[in-house]
């Protein structure tokens, strides 16, 4: 590892780039992407996982992953097919019924984990056990459209077994799991105690939901237990760490970040809300995301600091950082994520890809870090921030990230990982999630600005995408409600009429479901409620309570309402004037403790449900 750079340096640095923001953002104008080409763009993508996805069946199957180069293929996780496993939901969300069909047969009739084989917890568990799960859901149902007649809980049956041979990962004094399992043995004598916070932080949703699929609480109990040992060991500035020992419960590595090792840890906490309606996980989210924005944010970039003094150890954008725009649209905080998202992007434009690392005191490639291993997490940003704002300068982004992909990356069986960004050098590997997650968000970008017409925009359920990209949908039996309405809300800055008419809806079912009282304009709940929204332009809400006024979609998936901006927006962009983007589709960020500093907590944090429930009234986490 380099050594960090001086204080000079990094003050110099962040002197720059708070004069680049704008610049940044601007660069990403390019020519529009019309509607014409947005469709032969969906298509473009369409042939390009068809490329893979063949080749891979063709030459590498059932190992688990492509060789594209030299045409062959390898064994990376457990030998069990993988690529095969994380594309399941890719090809039934591209309607191919046939080789969902054939794939899903295949594994039901094949595929078996009781072998010798020491597994890392969490690639198996994001890509093989969400993988199967996510084909079950799709493949087990009517309402998907892809039913299977013939299908008979092979997958889940599958899942099931995976998961109760990683169980034993989680039997450790804090809770937090061994980073890997033997599937057949359970963990190894000599296996490390050190494990990463995303490593055992981002569990949750795909435990949890096989538990609500098998009625078998255990699969959630470990996993949020694991989340309450984490999070028990924050600092005083509510920071995690890279990597901790899950014995002693010691940080061994104090870097807090919101990329490499950590990321999918804040990830899950939203999600794990959004998908199952447990609160805990929400009260966590707000409290990590606060600090996150207060230490790790350097608008638009994030740094890495140490935990518990906040002091700058690396000013590094890594790639693996890519996402958290995309989470921020889940959370309603768009307009930092937009900022960051252009700034992100600048990186790409430069090379053509972003490498795992860029210094942001160098402006230039991080030592060791110039590889780009085909991964989606920028293009899952883009694809989240244009269903929220449907600004068509993410979809010239997306057709950037086409035309990168096609000239650089692109090989004979496949697609390479690109070894080095600066000279395009291919490497002979492709990983399972190119097509479980880099594929798929472009074609959901392209699809969304054609139709759309695919099971998540336009299907019977909301669906939460795991780490993977997997479709975990919010079916009643998995988020445990009939009436769900923790909804995410669908206003737009402009469309005064939709949001008056919500509000009121919103302030009279909370009425009815005698859980608020109204004052003054504003709606307070038991829960926290995001009430400022409804008095001004900005756009957030989390809305707790019965919405009979809310349509289906509302109430229980992500759904855009098109507002008067968004169309402005268009035609501006067509004209090719810069535009601020204000306009939001999904929003949810109360704050449940605004008066729980820092200095109230101690190291152990067991309580840390009290402390929340401490707070005052809810107030926004837009903190930038
Ligand atoms: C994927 O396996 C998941 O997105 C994970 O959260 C991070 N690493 C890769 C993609 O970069």
């Amino acid at each position: 590892m380099e050594a960090p750079k001086p204080l000079s340096q990094i003050l110099l640095l962040f002197l720059l780039l708070s004069a680049y923001p704008n610049a940044f953002i601007l660069t990403a104008l390019a020519e529009g992407v019309t509607p014409e080409e947005a469709r032969q763009l969906r298509d473009e993508v369409h042939g390009m996982f068809y490329h893979a996805f063949d080749s891979y069946m063709k030459h590498a199957f059932p190992l688990d992953e492509l060789r594209p180069l030299s045409c062959g293929g390898e064994d990376t996780l457990g030998g069990y097919a993988l690529t095969l496993i994380d594309s399941l939901d890719t090809l039934a969300l591209l309607g191919d019924r046939e080789r969902f069909a054939a794939s899903v047969e295949w594994i039901g009739k094949n595929l078996r984990f009781d072998i010798n084989k020491t597994v890392s917890l969490f690639e198996t568990t994001i890509r093989v056990l969400g993988g199967l799960l996510s084909g079950h859901l799709i493949a087990s149902d009517y309402a998907t459209g892809m039913k299977i007649p013939s299908y008979d809980n092979q997958l889940l049956n599958l899942a099931e077994d995976l998961a109760r041979r990683l169980l034993p990962a989680f039997d450790t004094p804090t809770g937090i799991p061994f980073g890997s399992v033997n599937l057949l043995h359970g963990v190894d004598e000599d296996e490390s105690k050190i494990t990463s916070t995303a490593g055992g932080g981002t569990l949750t949703l795909e435990f949890g939901v096989l538990s609500r699929l098998t009625n078998d609480p255990i699969f959630e109990q470990v996993t949020k237990n694991a989340v309450r040992g984490l999070w028990a060991r924050r600092s005083k500035l509510n920071l995690v760490g890279a990597h901790i020992n899950v014995f002693t419960g010691e940080w061994t590595q104090k870097d807090a970040g919101i990329g490499t090792s950590i990321d999918s840890f804040y990830e899950y906490l939203l999600k794990a809300y959004l998908l199952f309606g447990d609160e805990e996980y929400l009260f966590i989210f707000q409290e990590a995301y606060r600090a996150a924005m207060q230490y790790l944010y350097n608008d638009p970039w994030y740094v890495e600091v140490n935990m518990d003094s906040a002091a700058i150890v690396w000013p590094l954008f890594n790639s693996l950082q890519a996402f958290w725009p995309g989470l921020q649209v889940l959370a309603g905080d768009i307009d930092p994520a937009i900022r960051t998202h252009g700034a992100f992007f600048s990186v790409w434009k430069r090379y053509g890809f972003t490498p795992e690392g860029f210094n942001l005191a160098t402006l230039s490639v991080q030592h060791g870090q110039n590889s780009y291993p085909l991964r989606p997490e920028l293009i899952e940003s883009t694809y989240w921030l244009y269903k929220a704002t449907r600004d068509p300068r993410y979809l010239d982004v997306g057709r950037d990230m086409v035309v990168s992909l096609q000239n650089g990356a692109r090989c004979p069986c496949g697609y390479c990982h690109i070894s080095d960004v600066e000279f395009h050098t291919q490497e002979d590997h492709m990983e399972s999630f190119f097509l479980a997650e880099t594929v798929k968000y472009l074609w959901l970008l392209f699809d969304l600005a054609v139709g759309p017409d695919n099971l998540v925009e336009s299907g019977p359920y909301k669906y939460i995408f795991s780490t993977e990209g997997h479709l975990l949908p919010a079916t009643p039996q998995i988020s445990l409600v009939l009436e769900h309405c923790s909804y995410v809300g669908a206003f737009c800055k402009s469309a005064g009429y939709k949001q008056e008419s919500h509000a009121s809806d919103i302030a009279t079912d909370l009425q009815e479901a005698n859980v608020s009282r109204s004052d003054g304009g504003r709606v307070h709940t038991g829960f926290p409620l995001y009430s400022s929204s409804f008095e001004s332009t900005s756009t957030a809400g989390l809305i707790k309570g019965f919405c009979p006024g809310l349509s289906h979609g509302q109430k229980l998936g992500i759904s855009y309402v098109a507002s008067i901006d968004a169309t402005h927006q268009y035609e501006s962009a067509n004209k090719r004037e810069p535009t601020v983007l204000q306009s939001h589709s999904m929003v949810v960020v109360p704050n449940p403790s605004s008066d729980n500093s820092p200095s109230d907590n101690d190291n152990n944090h067991d309580n840390f449900q009290e402390s929340s429930e401490g707070g005052s009234e809810s107030e926004s986490l837009h903190l930038s």
